[in-house]
Formats: C-alpha cells, structure tokens, sequence
C-alpha cells in the first residue's frame, strides 16, 4: 500500500498505540482500524483493547495529516509472552482469570533478581521461568547486587541453574561485574526484562545505556507530559536491532494456560524422569510410582525446584478452557 510504514509497537496506552518506525525517526502515536475492534468484541478472552496489538509487535500504519498514524496491518507474532491476571469491569472485579499479553517477538527474558535486597526468591524466579518455558522463550537469570553477596548465595543459585542449563549471570553497579557480558547477550535481539521492584532492573539499564536515564529507587510510575500513569511495558531502542522491553507497572508474571499435567515439562530437569513414572497423568505430588518424587529422594533433582514445582502446582488452575 502507498504511504504505508512498518514499525514496531513501543508502547500501548488506552486506544493509543505508540510505534518506533523501522529505520529510525520519532516515535508515532497510532489509532487503530476500525477492523481490528470488530475481531476483539469476538474474543471473549482478551481482556483489554491493548491485547490486540502488543508492545514488540510488527506492524503496518498510515500517516494521517495531523501527523498521528492508522495501524492497517499487525503481523503474525513470533512467540508472545503473558500472564494471568483478573479482569475488571469498571469498578467491580469480577474474579475472572484472563490472560494479558505483556510482549510480543521476544528473543530474550532476562528474570533480574538480586542476592539481597530484596532477598533472592528461587520461587519468583521459577514462576518466570515456567512461563517463559511454555511459551518457548530463552531464559537468561541475572543475579544482581553481588556486591552485597555474603552467604554464598550467588554460588548456590549459579551452581544449580548452570547445571539445569540456564544461563545465569552475576551483576553489579557498583563493581561493573557482569555488565559487559550482559551487553553482549542483549545485542541484536529484542529483550524483555522482568524483575521484582528493587532488584535493580532500572540501575542496570542506566548502567548499561547511559544515555536512557530511568528512575531508579521506588518510583514504579512513569510521567508522561504531566499525565500520571502506570506503563506497563515499554520498549526502548538501543540501536535498529537491539531493543529492551522494561516492566515497570508489572509486579507479578504468573503463568497462564498451563495444566497440572503438563507443569512438570517446564522443569527442564524433570524430563528425563518423568517417562518413568507409572501414571502418564502423573502431577508428582502424591502418586505411587511417581519417578520424580524418587529422584528427588536421591537428590538428582534439587529440592528446592522440586519445591517451586509444589507450590506452582497448588496455584495452577484445573479449570482453564483453550
Ligand atoms: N549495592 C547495590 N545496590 C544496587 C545495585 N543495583 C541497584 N541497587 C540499588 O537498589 C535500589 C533499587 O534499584 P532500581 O534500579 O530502582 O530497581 P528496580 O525497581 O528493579 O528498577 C536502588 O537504591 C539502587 O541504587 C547493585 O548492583 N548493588
Ligand atoms: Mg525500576
Ligand atoms: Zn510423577
């Protein structure tokens, strides 16, 4: 089509839709076509009108005169990433669990967690890596603030993800431990970077891209013209192909869409036992013959995964329709 851009969706806001253009130049607020609204009154599971076109998402748009755009065409997407959460209409929560599209075409996750401060959570961790898992996205853990390392956490938590196979990585501000490293991991991919507030994801962004300056401390809200308003994901552009996708507004990822059955392949280490249980609808909780259970007796799977795996499971929904 004559006058059509591509672009990328840096940002939702509302039925506004903020797109970086390929090759560069400012960033364009965008509507979308009428079209696009009509599909989403089709899909009873989506909960807001920004699930339709996502941060990361390719898109097609057309300048209008005033110089806002008109998204005609969202490509198909790669791989996306979302989370349950609960929908709400108007003022009343009516308790439905829906799924939320936090990204789109991600290459990366990076799960930001620190040694202290807040204390490392294996759990959170976990979590993360389940949903990444079920939605076939490379997981990479970083390990912040070893510089306040004093119980040998870092080593521990090192020792156990390398050897499930992860990549994991220690990182500081203060010494610049780990910083070159990370850069590299982040070039040329798009990069979605999730971690509890405090764990230092905003100082390793400034410390990566000194040019980006983000908020550090508690503030988990972005001011935008005056406006106050909580983004939830953002897509920063470091240079045409190397993009970080920052959660600010996002404070938890739970897994959506994954059955009690089917958990125990998101544990990477699992797998090789898992055949050997005697029932093929086998949750490795309380069932006899259950190939897990025994392997963790003989510490071949660490308890503290076998753990995580528990208390995800208590928190999985039995009831989710596809
Ligand atoms: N000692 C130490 N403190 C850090 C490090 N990274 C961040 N912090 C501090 O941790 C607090 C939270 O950092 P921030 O980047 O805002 O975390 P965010 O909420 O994940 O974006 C701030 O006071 C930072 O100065 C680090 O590597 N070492
Ligand atoms: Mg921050
Ligand atoms: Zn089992």
């Amino acid at each position: 089509m004559e006058n059509c851009i591509k672009g990328t969706i840096g940002r939702t806001e509302s039925k506004d839709f903020y797109v970086l253009p390929l090759g560069g130049g400012e960033t364009i607020r965008c509507s979308l076509r009428g079209k696009f609204k009509k599909d989403f009154h089709l899909k009873k599971d989506k909960l807001y009108l920004t699930d339709i076109a996502v941060v990361g998402d390719s898109v097609e748009f057309e300048i209008n005169d005033d110089g806002t755009g008109v998204i005609n065409k969202i490509e198909d997407r790669k791989n996306y990433l979302s989370r349950k959460a609960i929908k709400m209409r108007g003022s009343s929560y009516r308790g439905e669990r829906l799924e939320q599209i936090v990204a789109s075409n991600i290459d990366n996750l990076f799960v930001i967690s620190s040694v202290t401060k807040p204390p490392f959570n294996n759990k959170v961790i976990d979590r993360l890596i389940v949903t990444a898992e079920s939605s076939k996205i490379n997981v990479v853990i970083i390990l912040n603030k070893i510089d306040l390392d004093v119980d040998g956490i870092e080593q521990k938590w090192l020792n156990l993800y390398s050897q499930i196979g992860y990549k994991i990585l220690s990182t500081s501000k203060i010494t610049g431990e780990g910083i070159v490293e990370l850069k590299n991991l982040l070039y040329g991919k798009k990069n979605l970077f999730w971690g509890q507030s405090g764990v230092g994801k905003s100082s390793l962004l400034n410390k990566l891209f000194p040019g980006i300056n983000l908020i550090t401390g508690d503030i988990s809200t972005y001011t935008d013209k005056g406006k106050h308003t909580t983004v939830t994901s953002l897509m920063l552009k470091m240079d045409d192909n190397t993009y970080i996708i920052d959660t600010p507004g996002i404070r938890e990822i739970d897994p959506y869409g994954v059955k009690k059955e089917d958990l125990g392949h998101y544990f990477l280490e699992f797998s090789e036992y898992i055949k050997d249980c005697k029932f093929n609808t086998c949750t490795h909780n309380h069932e006899p013959g259950c190939a897990i259970i025994k392997a963790v007796e003989e510490n071949k799977i660490s308890l503290e995964r076998y753990e995580s795996y528990l208390r995800l499971l208590e928190t999985i929904e039995d009831d989710i329709n596809f």
